[in-house]
């Protein structure tokens, strides 16, 4: 569409005269810059969902955070990677975040495959992000957030907290360490267990 033209409309709309709405060409070319970043912002947020499953949680379900302690999944000998897998071969693991850090605060999970994540918040608002996946979510009083995420890479990842918590929320973090299958193999057959 020329720009000249909804400029006229614009101005004829208005009841404005040539002077009121004049805009010069350098705007013009400015206007142009800012629509193509907008523009370029929509195609990376397209992209990023679409392709890189980078969309927010939409897991709802709530819990008792006063009482995790208590509950079935969230007791202290309850946390971690689960000993059995989801029917499709996800792997699950519980953690709660409470200042400052996730529990356990070493996990050992195989590389190339689902990895579920279930964690709840002990007191505070939290946030857990594992950089160079799509893992990142907030964690609430009261709610369980869940979230899947495979690991293309073996390796050791840090699991952060990136929602201001606190004092200590600078040193909130835990260890994510993502094994070969064949290192995870033998980790489960009596390997090192967090
Ligand atoms: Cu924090």
């Amino acid at each position: 569409m020329n720009p000249n033209s909804w400029i006229s409309k614009i101005r004829s709309r208005l009841g404005l005269c040539e002077q009121d709405l004049q805009i010069e060409h350098l705007e013009k070319n400015w206007l142009y810059v800012a629509a193509a970043m907008v523009a370029f912002m929509v195609v990376i947020l397209g992209i990023g969902a679409l392709f890189l499953h980078l969309n927010p949680p939409s897991h709802w379900e709530t819990i008792e955070s006063p009482s995790l302690h208590l509950s079935a999944e969230f007791a202290e000998d309850k946390l971690g990677v689960q000993p059995t897998t989801l029917p499709d071969g996800t792997i699950q693991v519980t953690l709660v975040a409470a200042r400052y850090g996730f529990y356990p605060r070493e996990i050992f999970v195989p590389v190339d495959k689902n990895i579920q994540f279930r964690i709840a918040s002990l007191d505070v608002i939290h946030g857990a992000h594992i950089p160079m996946t799509n893992m990142g979510t907030m964690i609430l009083p009261g709610h369980v957030s869940e979230v899947t995420t495979v690991f293309p890479k073996p390796g050791e990842y840090p699991l952060l907290c990136n929602e201001y918590c606190g004092m200590g929320h600078d040193h909130m973090w835990s260890k994510v360490t993502v094994l070969t299958q064949d290192e995870w193999a033998a980790h489960k057959t009596g390997g090192k267990q967090p």
